[in-house]
């Protein structure tokens, strides 16, 4: 490269830092204006799960496709659900472990089998781990970090609710309404949380999420679940595709929703639910305003992830103790936000 165009490229890069400049819009408060706690690579992190699809069939799909490619968005591309079927890898998004429970009760190739913790949770609501176990919630709370999730067609606004769909206190097998079922909300599985009255009040119906959202006060950490047509359990890649591009691609693009912000976008397991599949390879991408792509080497992350690295990049934010469910979070590789690790 000639000196002037090292000096051209070099006045690009620091024009776009200098577009990358933190700014609040409405300032890092939480839910009743709370301050944030800072984070070593983020002060907010917000994760959306969709369900049921390979790798591929996404990235095909061309909002998908196109997604990563942006400025401070990156593609995890080797990112690994832990199991199948659905539920417990849900459950080891937020407590490090299946504990077990994977395809044990399930109909193998059946994406809406139940497994051991429905079957409990249908027969002893609400119990289904011993009070001891814990989950990310313990790690936010300790650091005094605002959390809240959001799931849609929750059937209450507030709280702890056991149905297993709306209306529906026990497992069926139809799921006719498309709507919130609870093994995608697995808050609600641990007695840790359930038994908690200000924990449950960290569990709402989606239409929080954006009440939070317009009002600059959203928690630092967001689950957020869509219903079973918009995640496209009970739908395709197109269908959530045209969801998300309708509801979240304005937001998604928002200045106060990437400000020092962690976004995480992921599936909860492959499209092949037999037990013998478990490569298990899903889409997953990350973005937001401290997610550095200077070059096309930034935009994919190549390194080994799977939803453990989901707590344990949290534990290395806000309280810097990897491992401190005692469950595979000891050992999952922490997401690397500025930089992709394999560069
Ligand atoms: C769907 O919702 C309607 C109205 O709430 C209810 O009557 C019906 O039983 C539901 N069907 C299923 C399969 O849940
Ligand atoms: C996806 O689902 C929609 C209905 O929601 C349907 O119209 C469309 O044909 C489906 N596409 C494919 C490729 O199956
Ligand atoms: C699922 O995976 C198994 C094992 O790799 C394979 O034999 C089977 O053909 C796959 N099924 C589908 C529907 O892709
Ligand atoms: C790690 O996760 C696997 C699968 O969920 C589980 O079987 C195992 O017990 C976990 N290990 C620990 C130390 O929690
Ligand atoms: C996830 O990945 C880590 C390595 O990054 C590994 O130690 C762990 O067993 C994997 N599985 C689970 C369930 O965490
Ligand atoms: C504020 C705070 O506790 N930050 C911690 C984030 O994690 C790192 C280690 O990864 C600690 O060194 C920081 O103290």
């Amino acid at each position: 490269m000639k000196l002037a165009s090292i000096f051209a490229a070099s006045c690009v890069l620091l024009a776009a830092m200098a577009q990358a400049k933190p700014v609040y819009n409405r300032g890092p408060t939480g839910p009743n204006g709370v301050k944030y706690v800072k984070g070593r690579q983020f002060d907010r992190i917000f994760q959306m799960v969709l369900e049921n699809h390979d790798v591929w069939p996404v990235h095909a799909d061309p909002w998908f496709g196109e997604f990563w490619k942006k400025d401070n968005h990156r593609l995890l591309g080797n990112y690994h659900a832990i199991t199948h079927v659905s539920q417990p890898n849900y459950i080891n998004m937020i407590a490090g472990s299946d504990f077990g429970d994977n395809l044990y009760n399930a109909v193998d190739g059946n994406p809406d089998a139940m497994s051991n913790i429905d079957i409990l949770a249908g027969s002893d609501f609400p119990v289904t781990f011993p009070d001891s176990t814990k989950t990310i919630i313990d790690v936010l709370e300790e650091a005094g970090i605002s959390w809240r999730a959001y799931a849609e067609g929750y059937p209450i606004r507030q709280g702890c609710d056991f149905d297993y769909l709306p209306g529906v206190p026990d497992f069926v097998w139809t799921e006719g309404n498309h709507t919130y079922t609870r093994r995608h909300f697995p808050f609600i599985s641990f007695p840790s949380i359930t038994s908690k009255q200000e924990r449950c009040n960290n569990l709402f119906n989606s239409d929080q999420f954006f009440e939070d959202y317009k009002n600059g006060e959203l928690p630092q950490y967001i689950y957020y679940v869509p219903n079973l047509e918009n995640d496209m359990h009970d739908s395709n890649t197109t269908y959530g595709s045209l969801y998300i591009q309708k509801t979240w691609s304005k937001i998604f693009e928002e200045e106060y929703f990437n400000e020092n912000a962690l976004n995480i976008l992921t599936f909860d397991e492959s499209a092949n639910f037999t037990l013998s599949d478990m490569n298990n390879q899903i889409y997953t991408t990350i973005w937001g305003s401290g997610v550095e792509t200077k070059s096309t080497w930034d935009h994919i992350d190549w390194a080994y992830y799977n939803h453990t690295s989901l707590i344990s990049t949290i534990e290395d934010n806000w309280t810097g103790k990897i491992g401190q469910l005692g469950t595979n979070d000891t050992f999952a590789n922490v997401i690397s936000v500025k930089q992709p690790w394999t560069n």
